[in-house]
């Protein structure tokens, strides 16, 4: 008889997951299952099915060479969902206990929940040790406070886990954050940007591409070349590739975009990070061990990891399930077929989503002022664009996803996560951007047939919210602007948006 059978969900890929920090080898047995409802739930991008397939299938080899007792179950049309799994399995086994690490996801807990009067065995729920902050530690801060500021929360974990702090317990460096140093553009001439860690698809990863080649070709995406890593040993080497080739110019040129270069000096971490492959205190404790790089580099690096990354993981738990209910803008339209097919004379939006469909990667500032911003300012209905970036990015999961879209993008949680929409016409994308010069549209003009479709959206989106936003003194510039508006400039501001929108 199996004493505690230890469920490990796909996400949870790490022999230091806290499920597995008091197995005994001879009595307890592992059970991870490829299901379909966890592979058909959302249009998943191909390349996010075959990293987690083959990073699953690599991990249960570990353990077997560790001689745990892994049973793994490789999916089929019968494999319906973790639950009638479990209770198949559970039936061959006759475990005492069921354990499992606290899912990521508010849908997974639940169905998790459900187990232990369905199967009538003892299911025990342990706390994610991955992370920096439990769930309750976050409750209880948000609780405590008028406002959930993000710096707020990020002070609070520097201070605990005492990174980069001295023994006053002041920032090193004198600032607690350097992000007025993250905002460089890409100069014209800037040598050819170093590409992440390339690896070679194994047997393994092999199998699972010919499988969903078979299998599931509706999916969103391109399925090869396929180059994640699948393995913590590989994961860790695109940690290192990172640390050595890139991190020195993450802080300065974290928000530019350039149209060839698809990750500039971003880690493409976030994929090994969030299914286990990687920890995230290793990948903080490696990155402060480069003293010599610039403080803004490493403490912009460490602000993603232990304050954004964090932050929004605490927001989810917090407000969820009612989270993804609010429409603060009451935005109904739909989402454009470009954002699957990448057709569009926009050329910010053709560059951000034909890059989404080859890599499922797009790195933030495309995420958020790009698609994001378009969504925003088009009056997308939230729902319909939290399923697209659920969908299309390899390191999409709910509980990073969900306020990351629904809260910093859309504003749709009326101001939980951020203290202004992050609303921007085309001026901001060519800032920061090589886009524009390659575009049918003219990002200098403002309204017309070639007037760049973000100018006039910008004004549209504001003068429709005006009553919802207008006393919020962060858009004060916005409004006051507004206010010494002609009647006619708003007329052609309305009239080129309501065609535009009505070709989506
Ligand atoms: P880097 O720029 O190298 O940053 C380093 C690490 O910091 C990332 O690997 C990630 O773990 C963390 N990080 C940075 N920003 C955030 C953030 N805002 N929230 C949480 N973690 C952060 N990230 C996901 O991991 N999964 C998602 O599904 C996801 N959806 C997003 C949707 C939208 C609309 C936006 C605006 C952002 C989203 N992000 C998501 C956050 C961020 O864009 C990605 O984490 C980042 O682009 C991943 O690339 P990277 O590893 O190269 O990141
Ligand atoms: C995303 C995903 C996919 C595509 N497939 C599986 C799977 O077959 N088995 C599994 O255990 N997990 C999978 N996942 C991850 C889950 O959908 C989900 O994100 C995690 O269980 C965390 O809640
Ligand atoms: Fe995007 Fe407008 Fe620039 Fe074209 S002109 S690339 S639509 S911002």
């Amino acid at each position: 008889m199996v004493r505690n059978l230890i469920v490990i969900l796909g996400d949870q890929l790490s022999f230091e997951i806290s499920s597995l920090e008091k197995i005994q080898k001879n009595d307890d047995k592992i059970l991870m299952m490829e299901v379909s409802n966890e592979i058909e739930y959302a249009n998943h991008h191909k390349k996010k099915l075959v990293l987690i397939l083959s990073a699953m299938r690599h991990f249960a080899d570990e353990l077997k060479k560790n001689e745990f007792d892994v049973t793994y179950v490789e999916f089929d049309k019968s494999k319906e969902n973790f639950t009638k799994e479990l209770e198949h399995q559970c039936k061959k086994f006759n475990p005492k206990t069921i354990k499992i690490t606290h899912p990521s996801e508010y849908r997974v807990l639940k169905e998790v929940e459900k187990w232990e009067k369905l199967l009538d065995i003892p299911v025990t729920i342990l706390e994610d040790t991955r992370f920096f902050c439990k769930i309750d530690e976050f409750a209880e801060w948000a609780n405590s406070r008028k406002d959930l500021k993000m710096e707020n929360f990020y002070q609070k974990m520097r201070k605990k886990y005492k990174i980069l702090i001295d023994e006053k317990e002041k920032p090193i460096g004198g600032k607690w954050n350097y992000d007025i140093k993250n905002r460089k553009r890409l100069p014209k001439n800037h040598p050819k940007i170093p590409l992440p860690l390339i690896c070679k698809p194994d047997k393994i990863t092999q199998r699972v591409i010919t499988q969903l080649k078979k299998e599931f070709t509706k999916h969103f995406g391109d399925l090869e070349p396929f180059w994640f890593a699948t393995t913590k040993k590989d994961a860790l080497e695109s940690l290192d590739d990172f640390i050595k080739n890139r991190l020195e110019f993450f802080g300065p040129y974290e928000d530019a975009m350039k149209e060839k270069e698809k990750f500039l000096y971003h880690s493409v971490l976030s994929i090994y990070l969030n299914i286990g492959l990687l920890n995230p205190h290793d990948v903080i404790q490696k990155v402060l061990q480069k003293k010599d790089l610039p403080i803004e580099s490493i403490e912009g690096f460490v602000r993603q990891i232990l304050g954004w990354r964090e932050y929004v993981r605490g927001i989810y738990w917090h407000y969820m399930p009612k989270y993804n209910q609010t429409n603060f803008f009451n935005a109904k339209n739909k989402i454009p077929n470009f954002y699957w097919n990448g057709e569009t004379k926009m050329n910010c939006m053709k560059n951000c989503i034909n890059q989404t469909k080859e890599e499922a990667y797009a790195h933030h500032i495309q995420r958020l002022m790009i698609t994001g911003n378009f969504a925003l300012i088009a009056g997308i209905e939230p729902k319909q664009i939290c399923d697209w970036y659920l969908s299309v990015y390899a390191d999409a999961f709910e509980w990073v996803e969900l306020p990351n879209t629904h809260g910093m993008i859309l504003y749709a949680d009326g101001g939980i996560l951020g203290s202004k929409p992050y609303a921007a016409s085309g001026n901001y994308i060519n800032k920061m951007s090589d886009y524009c010069k390659n575009c049918e549209y003219d990002v200098k003009v403002k309204n017309g047939k070639n007037a760049c479709p973000f100018n006039y959206l910008y004004w549209n989106f504001f003068l429709k919210n005006q009553k919802k936003l207008e006393k919020n003194p962060r858009l004060w510039t916005v409004f006051s602007t507004i206010r010494n508006m002609s009647e006619d400039k708003k007329k052609q501001i309305r009239s080129d948006s309501g065609k535009f929108l009505k070709t989506m």
